[in-house]
């Protein structure tokens, strides 16, 4: 069981802790210009801004400091010096827009925001009632950097308590209504301490990089948690798209990745013009991850993909698997630190080999901002994530669906990722979302929304092709009635399918 001390500062455990264990002047941070932070950098950028935020800017612990901007090694350093002054990170997407924003801000009530320049302009025109705004980034210093200039380097960490509030970060899920999840400084240590440290491993010489942004706490546990307990470099850069991640994993020589299946996927056509040897991790999660791709990108690369289930809820990942241990099409096991269980909607476990609600607990947990939500969330000490899964005999998880997108039609249980997986193996597929569409014969019938690979033609002729293709792949009643085809499936900033959008309708 992990124990942490009464008192406890995860800024501080995260800097001053490992400049204590490695001295200052390993790399800690760069970005994609080839700026490189070594630890005592980082530290002194990092206490200088916390001076800033208690001296000039009037935070006391437990302010609640919205945080927004583009992936850099200054949003992190503005991340660190929040945990270091004891208050409250609200860590929000670049991507989020001024009424998105304005509810966030009175969802966490909160009265600071350090923001990037570049994503200044939607934050201003939320019109947030009393919200101070200091500014960093982009071409000019902005006045936290030219206030921070003349602060000293070093900062005594605020006495925070192990489970005083580090960081309210918000998630929308795949359905829409904004939700804060709550979370201690012993919960950002613990995700270290436990996926990082169990299944990731990560060394000293690593350098990790990856697409997911800081405002999903993927993006913070991977790209800022894990590197800096472990004394390691992380490559702080904006996603730019599959090209782009790839030359920064050559150039920057990343050896461990954090990224999601859809990236995965776009990467593996492009792998050959680029040296990925410095590679050693390779973690997926955000999305469920297809056998097909796990192997496809074995082949490609030698590289056995870290599956893994996260939620914003639970803060990071709490059923995974690496090396020997992995068993592509599954989830994997509960990290070490993680109980999980599958149970029917009474809370009862299902025996294994049946489909039901995946139910988790360990040392982080689902702690909602005043919603209602939280009683259906945690159910006698139980997290439900709200995905069907199925446990098999010798303890690892499958992943069925989100538990919402089970489709029924004429009295079958149909789990959308199973169709989608079917439609992927064919050739012409670059992406499959498979929905219910309410019909009255069958109750629901099954909707396949496909993204054809470039130059394959939309046409009646391709519809009944891969028709006729699923029919081969799985059981005739889970196959598609009907196909729509798209430009790109929607997805939320963060990168996860919105089914919602699907199941109303055809999108274009
Ligand atoms: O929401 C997710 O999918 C997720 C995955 C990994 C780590 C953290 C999160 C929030």
């Amino acid at each position: 069981a992990l124990s942490y001390p009464d008192r406890l500062n995860c800024g501080a455990e995260l800097l001053d802790a490992t400049v204590a264990r490695l001295g200052p002047d390993r790399p800690a941070v760069r970005d994609a210009s080839g700026l490189v932070w070594s630890y005592g950098e980082l530290s002194a950028h990092a206490d200088r801004i916390a001076h800033v935020l208690t001296d000039d800017l009037g935070v006391l612990p437990g302010h609640r400091v919205l945080l927004r901007g583009p992936t850099t090694p200054w949003l992190a350093a503005c991340w660190l010096a929040v945990m270091k002054a004891g208050a409250v990170a609200v860590t929000v997407l670049a991507a989020q827009r001024a009424h998105e924003l304005a509810t966030v801000c009175r969802i966490a009530r909160v009265s600071h925001a350090l923001c990037d320049t570049r994503s200044a302009d939607d934050l201003i025109k939320a019109e947030v009632p009393h919200l101070r705004i200091a500014l960093f980034g982009g071409e000019a210093p902005g006045d936290l950097l030219r206030l921070a200039a003349n602060k000293p380097t070093s900062y005594v960490a605020c006495d925070t308590s192990a489970d005083d509030v580090a960081l309210i970060a918000f998630t929308s899920g795949t359905t829409g209504r904004p939700k804060g999840c709550v979370h201690f400084h012993r919960d950002v240590l613990a995700i270290a301490d436990t996926f990082s440290a169990h299944v990731l491993r990560p060394r000293p010489d690593d350098v990790f990089a990856g697409s997911p942004p800081l405002g999903f706490t993927f993006g913070l546990g991977g790209l800022v948690v894990f590197p800096l307990r472990a004394g390691a470099q992380t490559l702080l850069a904006d996603w730019g798209g599959p090209e782009r991640l790839l030359a920064d994993v050559q150039r920057h020589r990343v050896s461990v990745l954090f990224t999601a299946p859809t990236a995965y996927r776009a990467m593996l056509g492009r792998l050959g013009a680029y040296d990925v040897s410095s590679l050693r991790r390779c973690v997926s999660a955000g999305e469920h991850l297809p056998a097909a791709l796990w192997h496809d990108w074995h082949r490609a690369t030698g590289l056995r993909v870290i599956n893994g289930i996260g939620a914003t809820e639970m803060l990071h990942i709490f059923i995974s698997a690496a090396d020997d241990l992995i068993r592509p099409g599954t989830t994997g096991l509960p990290v070490p630190g993680y109980e999980a269980r599958v149970v029917d909607p009474a809370g009862h476990p299902v025996p294994d080999g049946e489909p039901g609600l995946l139910a988790v607990r360990g040392p982080t947990g689902c702690r909602y901002l005043a919603d209602e939500r939280q009683s259906r969330y945690v159910q006698e000490g139980w997290n439900l994530t709200g995905d069907t899964y199925i446990r098999e005999p010798d303890g690892y998880f499958r992943y069925v669906a989100r538990a919402d997108d089970m489709i029924i039609s004429a009295g079958y249980n149909i789990a959308g990722p199973e169709v989608e997986e079917a439609l992927l193996r064919h050739p012409d597929v670059l992406e499959a979302a498979v929905t219910g569409r309410p019909d009255d014969r069958r109750g629901q019938i099954v909707v396949a929304h496909v993204v054809l690979r470039p130059g394959v033609p939309r046409t009646a002729e391709t519809v009944a092709e891969l028709r006729e293709f699923t029919k081969k792949e799985i059981v005739p009643y889970k196959c598609p009635r009907e196909i729509e085809f798209l430009d790109a499936l929607p997805r939320t900033p963060t990168g996860k399918l919105q089914r919602f959008r699907l199941r109303t309708g055809p999108l274009q």
